[in-house]
């Protein structure tokens, strides 16, 4: 396999979809040499095969919003790539959804389950959809509508999504409704569901709390620990909210949160009461932290502005791709970082990657660091599948066994001559392999 190679062809036959690309690259330029040492690989064209998804879903969303009118919005699912488990991964609603976005998830989410250690292949989908403003009978009618042409593709044991950005535990309880009405089944079909219909205890907060589990384990390694470190998030939904707690807890400081309308900085760090307020905001529907300073003595709102101008020791993007870029990595970087762990999926640039690396900070990638979200949706359908259900402590205990075993997935993969660990081959490495293997194993398919 030649990465230039198989770029220019995938250029000619994909072109503009440059987030697709961009995440294709950056897995295919850290495995090209340990595939090239595998001729079994090149033989069966497992390169060629991985990139591309198995099958692409798209269907219209008619639906009526509160003054009758009627609204057309479009649905997709990517069935990225299922050779070692169902197609599994989170649906977005988002006005920037298209399907290069919506590729580039499925194919991360392919690797990034495969580090989970369990057996979940990868996808994604969702709707150009803007939760912005909406009122809760219009997100309902919605879900429902989108669900009357998903419920074809999925089943327990074929495609089992979850949420991602604008889809929680509300959007799931509706989705879910409607696949129950129209299968005539209860079963797991989604994940993220609410505790009284099969959800999983641990689930709301499992994204943010396998981060800071991880990012604890990358400090360790370098014979750092996480206590009193500063840190700062973007975003300020699930993800950040699970982050701020778990890290708050643990006894580190978050002074950043962030919002499409610009940052907070908030010097004397979240407490419990804060972090709350987060669900609060969450819950307004209107993708804004402004409120926050207006509500917290000493808290300074900067609008249109990024958090990672702020001076800290660990940099947590939690809200979406490419939000870190080269710009953003070298102010990080002159101020000291240390650890970078990126919690959105390819949150950071490939400029902002290479200067971390460059400058030998610890970074670690999305499909390492979030991938606690997507195993205890693993293990919400293993409960479904029993049929019982977990205690707290048992799904902690799991999220935490698991997170480790990534953690020395990258280790494995990742540990350079000089002793340098860098995270991003480790995981590229450890997820590709274990799904190759897999599609060698089961014949051209
Ligand atoms: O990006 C992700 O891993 C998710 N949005 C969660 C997917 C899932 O199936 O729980």
């Amino acid at each position: 396999m030649n990465v230039n190679h198989l770029m220019t062809e995938l250029e000619r036959k994909h072109p503009g979809e440059k987030e697709y690309l961009q995440a294709v690259r950056e897995v295919l330029a850290s495995v090209e040499e340990i595939y090239n040492r595998h001729p079994e690989f090149g033989a069966l064209r497992i390169a060629e095969r991985i990139v591309e998804p198995d099958r692409i879903f798209t269907f219209k969303v008619p639906w009526v919003d509160d003054r009758g009118e009627v609204q057309v919005n479009i649905g997709y699912r990517v069935q990225f790539n299922n050779a070692i488990g169902p197609y599994k991964g989170g649906l977005r609603f988002h006005a920037s959804v298209n399907l290069s976005i919506l590729k580039f998830l499925g194919f991360e989410q392919t690797f990034k389950n495969a580090l989970t250690t369990l057996p979940m292949g990868g996808a994604k989908g969702g709707s150009d959809f803007n939760p912005r403003g909406k009122s809760d009978a219009e997100i309902m009618r919605f879900c429902q509508a989108f669900m009357t042409e998903l419920w074809r593709y999925i089943g327990p044991e074929t495609d089992v999504p979850a949420g991602d950005i604008g889809v929680g535990g509300r959007e799931i309880g509706y989705l879910y409704g409607m696949y129950r009405k129209l299968a005539r089944e209860n079963t797991g079909v989604l994940t993220g569901k609410g505790m009284t219909y099969g959800g999983s205890l641990v689930r709301p907060e499992a994204t943010g709390f396998g981060a800071i589990y991880f990012t604890a384990q990358m400090l360790e390694q370098a014979g750092d620990e996480l206590a009193r470190k500063r840190i700062a998030l973007s975003g300020f939904g699930n993800v950040a909210w699970g982050a701020a707690l778990k890290a708050t807890e643990l006894g580190a400081k978050v002074v950043t949160i962030s919002g499409p309308d610009g940052f907070i900085y908030d010097p004397s760090g979240l407490d419990r009461e804060k972090i709350d307020y987060m669900l609060e905001l969450r819950a307004s529907n209107n993708d804004v932290v402004a409120p926050y300073a207006e509500r917290f003595a000493g808290a300074e709102f900067f609008a249109g502005r990024k958090p990672w101008e702020i001076p800290v020791d660990i940099a947590m993007p939690c809200a979406t791709q490419n939000e870190l870029d080269g710009e953003d990595a070298a102010r990080l970087l002159a101020n000291g970082v240390r650890y970078i762990a990126e919690v959105s999926n390819m949150g950071c640039t490939p400029e902002a990657i290479d200067a971390f690396i460059a400058q030998k900070a610890v970074y670690a990638p999305g499909k390492a660091v979030n991938a606690g979200g997507v195993a205890t949706s693993g293990l919400e359908m293993s409960q479904n599948a029993m049929k019982l259900n977990w205690s707290r402590e048992e799904v902690d205990r799991r999220l935490h066994e698991i997170m480790s075993s990534i953690h020395r997935a990258c280790l494995e993969y990742g540990t350079e001559p000089d002793g340098y660990i860098n995270y991003m081959k480790g995981a590229n490495i450890a997820g590709f392999m274990k799904v190759a293997r897999s599609m060698v194993e089961q014949g051209i398919l």
